[in-house]
């Protein structure tokens, strides 16, 4: 097992890392910005490095001072967490150059999850399931039209490089796909340095499914059952369910087997995630993330699954220990995303904390680095708190929801609490009756 590990991150999850680092006695490193030097993540840690100015590309993101940072503590382990360098493949092959173990999957899937193009044929090969597309990348303006005309329009036109939402075009019809064509590319290029684009028939209303994965590095992959992320606006996402009030058991089984077989034909190691379009009964493969997720939680509550502690001990060559027919799933849990901007405008609001009460009591947990008196940042994400909370059943998790966000208490600065009192309160999401779409028609209102 490790003997230090090193967690490149910050905020609510570099303190999640730690709990588990400490329940399994390994000592933590944490790195900071010259802003974070009070945060929470840095005051709980067993030893801290300033690794650079605010700005991420300074400091959460630069690998050198990292590595630097890993060197002079003896680390020899080094969890990056999500976002800032979770999904970048050259940080995971210089780790591993400097003799350190990358808490994650080997730098080859990172890259080949990383191209949606090449994430999608290596699916579509494992015989899971797509929405019917483009064969690859189209090459100009005709190859598009012949691809599209097979589709069917509308047609959507996707970044090889994108996901999360970035570099997509609609055309609803023939007239309109050269244009499409032509601002995908041009905003692919300008984001990503790569213009190669793909085409998919456009779905009009589904969910987002994901499946939560474990693989170690023995070829044992289990499935931990999907969450339910449809609840999003400009493709951030207020809030996480699992499991899906769509899906019957049975849809969960079917779609994990295959899943899971296909993971261990690839050879991947690690947590991961498996992103799906849901609609009309039907399940189409559209991306998979190679790292802890925000929304790991709600897994975490059905299943009783440390996920942290999982990616550790399979980053460690151990065995998972278990099979599928050991996943045992109980009860609902949903999360709310609390970040710092206005409930109506959503501008952020940054500053201050001078009162923080987080709520308690059974079936309900905070994930969250804030405290009272502690300054939340404008340079970064603006997620303050993960409020999640478990009960036997649905309905339960949402009257529990509901209880705990009224006793949730952050003054100083703006939050979105509100507006998670008023989701909980709609009679279309306590039906469960929500597509993608929900909450931008909500909100809009
Ligand atoms: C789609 C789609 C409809 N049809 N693909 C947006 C994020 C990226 N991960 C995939 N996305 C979508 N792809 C086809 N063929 C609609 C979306 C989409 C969406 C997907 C998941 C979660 C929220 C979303 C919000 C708007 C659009």
């Amino acid at each position: 097992m490790f003997q230090k590990i090193l967690i490149a991150n910050r905020g609510e999850i570099a303190l999640r890392i730690q709990r588990t680092c400490r329940e399994l006695g390994i000592p933590t490193v944490a790195v900071h910005s010259t802003i974070d030097a009070e945060a929470m993540h840095v005051r709980l840690a067993d030893e801290s490095v300033c690794i650079g100015p605010p700005p991420a590309r300074e400091s959460y993101l630069n690998i050198p001072s990292i590595l630097s940072a890993a060197s002079i503590t003896g680390a020899d382990a080094i969890h990056p967490g999500y976002g800032f360098l979770s999904e970048n493949a050259n940080f995971a092959d210089v780790v591993a150059a400097h003799g350190l173990t990358f808490i994650g999957p080997s730098p080859e899937h990172i890259r080949m999850m990383g191209d949606k193009i090449t994430a999608k044929a290596t699916m579509a090969r494992l015989g899971v399931p797509l929405v019917q597309g483009s064969d690859g990348a189209v090459a100009d303006f005709a190859a598009a039209r012949k691809a599209a005309d097979r589709i069917g329009y509308p047609v959507l036109v996707k970044a090889a490089a994108g996901g999360g939402g970035r570099g997509m075009k609609m055309a609803p019809s023939p007239a309109e796909l050269e244009d499409s064509l032509r601002i995908a590319r041009a905003e692919a290029r300008a984001a990503f340095g790569s213009d190669d684009v793909y085409l998919e028939k456009f779905l009009d209303r589904p969910r987002h499914i994901e499946l939560q994965i474990l693989a170690d590095a023995h070829g044992e992959v289990v499935h931990l059952g999907e969450r339910d992320c449809s609840m999003q606006r400009r493709h951030q996402k207020l809030l996480e369910e699992a499991g899906s009030p769509a899906l019957s058991a049975q849809q969960r089984d079917e779609l994990g087997s295959t899943v899971t077989a296909a993971l261990s034909t690839l050879g991947y190691r690690n947590a991961g995630t498996v992103e799906f379009l849901y609609q009309d009964g039907e399940f189409a493969f559209i991306e998979m993330n190679t790292r802890l997720q925000v929304e790991h939680p709600v897994t975490e509550m059905v299943c009783g699954v440390d996920l942290v502690r999982e990616q550790i001990r399979i980053a460690a060559g151990d065995r998972l220990g278990y099979r599928q027919s050991d996943v045992d799933f109980s009860g609902h849990a949903i999360e709310s995303r609390i970040t710092a901007e206005h409930p109506v405008s959503f501008v952020p609001s940054p500053g201050r904390v001078s009162l923080y009460h987080a709520p308690g009591g059974p079936g309900v947990r905070v994930d969250s680095a804030l405290y009272a008196g502690c300054v939340v940042p404008s340079v970064y994400d603006s997620l303050i708190a993960k409020l999640i909370v478990h009960a036997p059943t649905r309905p339960e998790a949402i009257a529990r929801l509901r209880r705990a966000l009224d006793e949730f208490a952050v003054i100083g600065i703006e939050t979105t609490i509100p507006l998670h009192q008023r989701v909980v309160d709609e009679p279309s999401f306590q039906a469960g009756d929500t597509t993608v779409h929900w909450l931008e028609r909500f909100v809009s209102d």
